[in-house]
């Protein structure tokens, strides 16, 4: 095969990696093959290079940042043609009550599509896949990535390779995993190593058959992006953005993760991680599972604001956690990637200080505004930038002003940048054994109904709280309407094996003997009044008020109160110094309608889609939090607070 002359690493592949990469550029064609080694030349030949063929272009301003903009129709990951591939059909998703999702690409006609994910089968799929790849990298070139999940002399750790013909993937898998010849090193300590292999093509050979949009190849009509749990295998066509292309991320990391974990008795979860220090000194770290765009990278950066003097917030993790119980049967979590990938809008010098700050430098901007005096603009930074002395070029690079229809950035607009930019990232951020994780947070954006936190009674209703969550849609995905998605776990996208299965083994954790199980919670910042339709809870940094509550609850506190629904915090446990105008009834307000229909709407989720797979635990759990709430007397009267 044919390299770069200046790339002897070719030669450092162990065979296994060789004969992988021998098999595809076959099937590719690419003109070169280069393997990275993850040097800083590498990346400024890279970034230097794309520059040239105008793919991104350097900010004016921040040192080493770096702006692309899209094909406008690559901007999210594309959750129905993400696919799960087995053999058998059972062991990715149950058969919904009212039958498959119909299908609309005839040239799929098996696959089955359901509200908790796709699944096809995979010699089928390969058919498809091998029409799509054969040739498909002429004209370019195929980038080796080996890369590391986890840090590096951690047993937990797993390592990826992935082939690309995207020199941004390359530069972008740079900062969100360990990259490079070091993972080279650890794949050839070993003798038969183990990798995810992952295989992805923007779907453009050169030269083009069609115009190439703001210089972004990409595939809209082809893309596809499929997981063979079987072979440790991830096969991704068409997009050049992130959630599809950056294959650590969600590809491995969550999908064939979860999987990895289920077998060998672990958890791999869409989770920030964060370490909470007290006034007193004491430090306990959280996870947290929302679903996309919820704000989990603002609660894992949550700023002090001396609002609760003397708590302190550091970040492991913005978006996933790998978990395992230690000897002493304490819940350990590493954060497998090396940077934040997180959604821009929204982040301001109010709600996100420490990212505003990390993403000065050594940063890749996606789908961005620019400022005419070289800034980074977008929905949220209103206050922060002087709207009157500078102009603005939107994402689609056309002037944009206040008050424009379109947005500035688009609405899953990214900054992608290295952890250890962070200025608060934890001490204990690369710790080989883990962070000690106390507590396990669930949340997401309910308007009405649910409070803004309590805590379950047990493990198995823990469970049950993080099986039905629920929230309303965003960005992150095709899906534009507001409505009340069902996101269990916050994974929904990110299933990649039977979600029954899934639960049982959740479950199967709380039957182990000898753990010091997390408590766990469910938080909601997003409560409106009905009459006002404002935000009953300011949230962002004063969401360290909830943070408190936790804390003191993980440290035996009485100061909850049993509710039909959880443990609420009791009158006054809440610290609300120096807030005005909260409304703390309507907070915690448990309405016997609203949780009736929770409850009829819960039911029905679960035998549409998880029917007999549903483990028996989950209809106790719904039956007693029904029968809970009937004893609600008809009558409306005040809860809690
Ligand atoms: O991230 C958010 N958090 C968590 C912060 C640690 N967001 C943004 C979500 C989209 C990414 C929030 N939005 C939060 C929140 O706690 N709360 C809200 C809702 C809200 C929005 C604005 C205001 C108050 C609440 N206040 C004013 O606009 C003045
Ligand atoms: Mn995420």
């Amino acid at each position: 095969m044919e390299y770069c002359a200046k790339n002897q690493l070719l030669d450092k592949l162990p065979k296994e990696l060789l004969s992988y990469v021998q098999e595809k550029s076959e099937l590719c064609k690419p003109d070169h093959i280069y393997v990275c080694d993850g040097s800083e030349e590498e990346n400024k030949m890279l970034l230097a290079a794309m520059e040239k063929n105008g793919e991104i272009r350097k900010s004016k301003k921040h040192k080493n940042c770096w702006l692309a903009t899209t094909d406008p129709r690559d901007v999210a990951r594309v959750e129905s043609r993400t696919i799960i591939c087995t053999k058998n059909q059972h062991d990715v998703v149950s058969t919904p009550k009212s039958g498959f999702r119909p299908i609309v690409d005839p040239n799929m006609p098996n696959i089955k599509q359901t509200a908790l994910g796709n699944w096809m089968d995979t010699d089928e799929m390969i058919l498809i896949l091998n029409e799509r790849f054969n040739g498909c990298m002429k004209g370019r070139t195929m980038f080796v990535i080996p890369y590391m999940m986890g840090p590096f002399n951690c047993p937990y750790s797993k390592i990826g390779v992935e082939l690309t013909d995207s020199p941004y993937v390359v530069c972008s898998m740079r900062i969100m995993t360990r990259m490079g010849e070091r993972v080279l090193n650890e794949l050839n300590k070993v003798e038969s190593p183990n990798f995810i292999k992952c295989l992805h093509s923007v779907g453009v050979p050169l030269p083009a058959q069609e115009p190439i949009i703001n210089n972004w190849p990409c595939n809209p009509a082809k893309t596809i992006i499929t997981h063979f749990p079987e072979r440790n295998e991830i096969i991704t066509f068409g997009s050049g953005y992130g959630g599809n292309s950056l294959c650590g991320k969600k590809c491995f990391a969550l999908r064939i993760g979860s999987i990895l974990a289920k077998k060998e008795g672990w958890l791999a979860e869409h989770m920030l991680i964060m370490g909470v220090t007290n006034p007193k000194g004491e430090k306990k770290y959280f996870c947290a599972a929302f679903p996309s765009a919820c704000g989990k990278t603002n609660l894992a950066m949550l700023q002090n604001r001396d609002i609760i003097p003397g708590y302190k917030i550091e970040c492991v993790g913005d978006d996933i956690a790998w978990m395992r119980f230690d000897e002493e049967g304490r819940l350990r979590a590493i954060n497998p990637e090396f940077g934040f990938f997180g959604v821009a809008p929204g982040t301001s010098q109010s709600t996100n200080p420490i990212a505003l700050e990390m993403i000065k430098e050594d940063t890749i901007f996606t789908n961005v505004a620019e400022t005419s005096n070289g800034d980074v603009y977008w929905e949220g930074l209103e206050n922060d930038v002087d709207l009157n002395n500078v102009t603005i070029t939107s994402w689609k690079n056309q002037p944009w002003q206040k008050g424009s229809k379109e947005p500035a950035a688009h609405p899953n607009s990214r900054f992608c940048t290295y952890a250890s930019r962070c200025s608060i990232i934890d001490p204990n951020w690369e710790s080989p054994e883990g962070v000690p994780i106390e507590a396990i947070i669930f949340g997401g954006r309910r308007p009405t109904g649910v409070p803004l936190v309590y805590e379950v009674f047990d493990w198995d209703h823990g469970v049950f709280v993080g099986a039905t969550m629920r929230s309303e849609s965003t960005a992150a995905a095709e899906f534009t309407n507001k409505q009340i998605m069902n996101d269990p776990f916050a994974m929904r996208p990110f299933l990649a094996y039977n979600f029954g299965q899934y639960l049982s083994h959740w479950l199967s954790i709380g039957q182990k003997p000898g753990l010091k199980l997390p408590k766990m919670f469910h938080v909601n910042w997003f409560l409106k009044d009905p009459i006002t339709n404002q935000f009953l809870w300011p949230g962002f940094g004063e969401n360290i008020r909830i943070i408190d509550w936790i804390f003191r609850r993980l440290n035996n506190e009485n100061c909850a109160i049993k509710s039909p629904i959880g443990y609420l915090p009791e009158k006054g446990s809440i610290n609300l110094t120096n807030l005005k105008n909260i409304n703390i009834n309507q907070l915690f307000h448990i309405q016997k309608d609203f949780w009736l229909k929770e409850c009829k709407s819960i039911r029905e989720y679960f035998v549409e889609n998880v029917n007999d797979d549903l483990p028996k635990e989950m209809w106790t759990q719904l039956d007693l939090l029904e029968n809970r709430i009937q004893q609600i007397p008809a009558i409306e009267r005040e809860k809690c607070a």
